[in-house]
């Protein structure tokens, strides 16, 4: 006998999705009992949470997570996380029950009137299958199109009583087959555009690259580095497209753009062409007035997402798998002879100093403490500019932060970062506004003894909200002060080794500590300067 819940357990295997992220509710009791002992399901105590470990788990193991949820209230719970895996691009299976098909109508408990309508427009595609014989497929079409670029969260509604439906042979057999397809993503660089783009990089005298997340999720990070390499250009990082495509320790790599459109053609100001790879042009915030590219500066964008090609405001767009391009540009491009550009300042040494810590000052010793290889996830308001400043790490999917920039990714993420990277220091710097928006977070880390290390810039306020206050002349806002947050406590209560430092040599060392300790979270609060003060 096999049953709908068999079929989907078998299909969510045979794709390697046998990690679930979730909060259960009676509705997905029958998805979920006799639970498959080579799965393993990972439980977050409110729906931001799974849906945040998820997305930091799917993008640093490359492949899709699912997350499982409740009906209509934990759908509604999971939309600020689903607008960030959105814009991350995150590809995540995203399911929830729904109340049996024959008590919708009575609008029952458990019901969701309008399944495929609560998560949108924050996700890729909705479906509620017609008929229990159909979930299988219809998870399948959600898997697969999950993985298309762009990628992105989908979901799939199942009424709860689909579970238990037996199949007769004619759909199994229709279930073996789709459970087996496999879809694959080739496009090819068309050869004469590359020599086209090749040759413009080759006539201008001062190149630059600005690359984004993409270049990490679509597999061209080495390519784009040879060609910053061969092309001797200058490399920044996109505003908020969620991972730095780039190693930030590179002696070509400036750092990230600054999001308005006025900084940006200020930081531009010198370089003839430039070429967006992997990135939108650009996410800019604040209005900062200004052209969008210096005089005299022409743009060439390539991107895999056809939306993004056609909104932005300048360049032109090529719309191309991003890894073909970058090889078929390097394949392209002769030899150069300009001059090699400057390379950034480097990053002071550690001070000896006591609490509050300036953020430079604290992000130094911080980026000088942690190990290489160390995968940083980072929302921390204010803290960000320092962040990138000090902390350089090296490799690829090293650098995770939210591209929609919607608190409550962070700790989340950086949970579900650790368990995809069980043997690389995990570190999240935290802002201690952002550690509230899914601080239950913690009690999985803890739970589940994830050993990430959590650092905590508090400087009991909305420091970046006061910093916008002072750019977008709005005095006398109310609610941007955060007194009274007792952290290391509130960590504690949810089980996570926490610590206060109140030193430098303190944060060093607790670091040193946290990092080292494999069999639990740490978490170290450091007071630092107010914005204002
Ligand atoms: C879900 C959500 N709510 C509100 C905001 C607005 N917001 C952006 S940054 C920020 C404050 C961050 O404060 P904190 O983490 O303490 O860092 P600080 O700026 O103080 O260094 C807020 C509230 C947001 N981005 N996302
Ligand atoms: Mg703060």
């Amino acid at each position: 006998m096999t049953t709908v819940r068999h079929a989907v357990i078998d299909l969510f295997r045979s794709h390697g999705l046998t990690t679930w992220f979730g909060n259960p509710g009676s509705s997905e009791l029958s998805i979920l009992e006799d639970f498959p002992s080579d799965f393993r399901y990972v439980l977050g105590l409110q729906e931001m949470v799974p849906v945040g470990m998820a997305d930091g788990y799917a993008q640093i193991t490359r492949h899709p997570a699912v997350v499982n949820l409740h009906t209509a209230p934990g759908m509604g719970n999971a939309q600020g996380a689903l607008y960030n895996a959105f814009v991350n691009k995150t590809p995540l299976i995203v399911t929830a029950g729904n109340q049996r098909r024959n008590m919708q109508n009575q609008y029952c408990l458990l019901t969701n009137v309008d399944a495929t309508t609560v998560p949108k427009p924050f996700v890729k595609w909705a479906a509620e299958p017609a008929t229990a014989s159909e979930v299988p497929a219809v998870l399948a079409h959600a898997i697969h199109l999950a993985q298309a670029p762009p990628m992105g969260p989908v979901f799939v509604s199942l009424p709860m009583d689909d579970m238990a439906v037996e199949l007769d042979d004619a759909e199994i057999a229709s279930t073996t087959v789709v459970r087996e397809r496999q879809v694959t993503h080739h496009a090819a660089f068309p050869d004469h555009i590359a020599a086209d783009i090749a040759a413009r990089i080759d006539a201008a005298t001062s190149p630059a690259l600005i690359v984004g997340g993409d270049i990490e999720r679509y597999g061209a990070w080495d390519a784009v580095i040879a060609l910053a390499e061969r092309t001797r250009s200058l490399v920044w990082t996109a505003p908020l497209t969620g991972l730095s495509g780039f190693p930030e320790n590179h002696r070509l790599y400036q750092g990230t753009l600054p999001p308005g459109a006025g900084w940006i053609s200020e930081a531009l100001t010198g370089r003839d062409l430039v070429v967006a790879i992997g990135a939108p042009v650009f996410r800019y915030y604040p209005q900062i007035p200004g052209p969008y590219l210096p005089e005299g500066t022409s743009l060439i964008h390539i991107t895999n997402d056809p939306d993004e090609a056609a909104r932005a405001p300048v360049g032109d767009a090529i719309v191309a798998d991003l890894r073909s391009a970058a090889e078929g540009l390097l394949a392209n491009i002769g030899r150069t002879d300009r001059p090699m550009p400057p390379t950034r300042p480097a990053v002071a040494g550690i001070e000896h100093a006591t609490t509050p810590l300036k953020p430079e000052i604290l992000w130094a010793a911080v980026g000088q403490t942690a190990p290489a290889d160390t995968l940083w996830v980072s929302e921390a308001g204010s803290n960000e500019a320092a962040i990138g400043n000090c902390v350089r790490p090296g490799g690829a999917f090293s650098h995770l932060s939210a591209a929609g920039g919607g608190l409550g990714f962070g700790l989340p993420a950086a949970v579900g970062a650790q368990l995809a990277a069980p043997d690389r220091p995990v570190v999240a710097a935290m802002g201690d506004g952002s550690m509230q928006y899914a601080i239950t977070a913690l009690w999985t880390a803890a739970r589940y003894r994830i050993p990430l290390t959590i650092l905590v810039a508090s400087n009991a306020e909305y420091g970046i909200l006061k910093q916008f206050g002072g750019i977008e002349q709005a005095a006398g806002v109310p609610g941007l002060d955060l007194p009274g947050l007792d952290i290391v406590a509130t960590a504690a209560s949810y089980g996570v080794d926490a610590h206060e430092a109140h030193h430098t040599d303190e944060v060093v060392q607790l670091l040193q500590v946290g990092i080292a300790d494999r069999d639990q979270p740490t978490l170290i609060n450091v007071r630092t300067t107010p914005v204002s003060g």
